[in-house]
C-alpha cells in the first residue's frame, strides 16, 4: 500500500510523495568545504555561510534516521593518481592551487585525505552508503543509479553543497532519471547567496522543471516528526 505524504508549503506547488520509497542525499558535506582553514577557505571563500546549514542538515538526516529513510552522502574526490581527474576539470580554476596539490587539509580533494572526509558533525553511520564521486554530479561513472535501483527508490530529497554546483547537478541528473526531487532549502548553501537564490528560482520555475523546494520543518512535519 502506499502511504503517501504530503507537504502542502512545497514550491512551486504542493508535493506528495512515499516515504517507503524516498531516499535522502546529502551532497559533499567535506571538511575541505566547510571548515576554517580548509581549501574553500584558502580560496577566500566565507565558509561560515556554509557551516551555518549543519545543525539544519543533522536535524534532517536524523528525522530520515528516525524514520527508515535510506541515507545516501556523497564526496567529491579523486583517486590519489588522479586516473578519474580530467586535465579540464584540474585546470580549471585558480591556478596556484589544482586539486591533487598539498592543500591545508592535506591533498585537495583526494580519497583519504582528511580534507575530503565528510565534517564530523555529520558522519554516516556505517550502514549508510557514502558515495565517492569525481563529477560534480553523483550519477557520473558512480553506482549510484544502480544503489537506488535496488532499494526502489522513486524519490529523492536533496541537501548539501554547494547549491548552484553539485547539489544542483545532481537533482538535474536525477530529474532526468525519473526521480522526483525535493530540495531542502534551509539544508543547502553556496558561497554565493545570490547563486542560491537563481538555483531555487531555476528548479522551480515552468511548473517544477527540475523539482521542488521545501524547508526542513516543513519535510518533517509531513513525516508526522
Ligand atoms: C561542490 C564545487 N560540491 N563547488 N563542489 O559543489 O566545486
Amino acid at each position: 500500500m502506499n502511504i503517501m505524504a504530503e507537504i502542502p508549503s512545497a514550491l512551486p506547488f504542493a508535493f506528495a510523495f512515499d516515504p517507503a520509497t524516498t531516499a535522502l542525499i546529502v551532497i559533499d558535506m567535506q571538511r575541505d568545504f566547510i571548515e576554517p582553514g580548509g581549501f574553500g577557505a584558502s580560496l577566500g571563500n566565507d565558509v561560515s555561510l556554509l557551516q551555518a546549514i549543519v545543525p539544519t542538515t543533522a536535524r534532517l538526516i536524523k528525522t530520515c534516521r528516525d524514520h527508515g529513510l535510506p541515507i545516501i552522502h556523497t564526496r567529491e574526490c579523486h583517486k590519489p593518481d588522479l586516473s578519474d581527474l580530467p586535465p579540464a576539470k584540474r585546470n580549471r580554476g585558480n591556478p596556484s592551487l589544482l586539486i591533487g596539490d598539498p592543500g591545508p587539509m592535506g591533498r585537495i580533494l583526494i580519497a583519504g585525505e582528511p580534507g575530503a572526509d565528510i565534517i564530523p558533525e555529520l558522519a554516516p553511520l556505517d550502514t549508510e552508503l557514502v558515495v565517492d564521486k569525481p563529477g560534480k554530479g553523483a550519477f557520473y561513472t558512480t553506482q549510484l543509479g544502480e544503489h537506488l535501483a535496488q532499494l526502489g527508490t522513486k524519490t529523492l530529497i536533496l541537501a548539501g553543497v554547494t547549491t548552484e554546483v553539485c547539489v544542483q547537478t545532481t537533482m538535474r541528473e536525477a530529474n532526468d532519471r525519473g526521480f522526483d526531487c525535493l530540495l531542502i532549502e534551509d539544508a543547502t548553501e553556496s558561497y554565493f547567496p545570490a547563486f542560491k537564490t537563481a538555483t531555487l528560482d531555476m528548479i522551480r520555475a515552468q511548473g517544477a522543471i527540475v523539482g521542488w523546494t521545501a524547508t526542513s520543518a516543513a519535510f518533517a512535519e509531513a513525516l508526522h516528526d
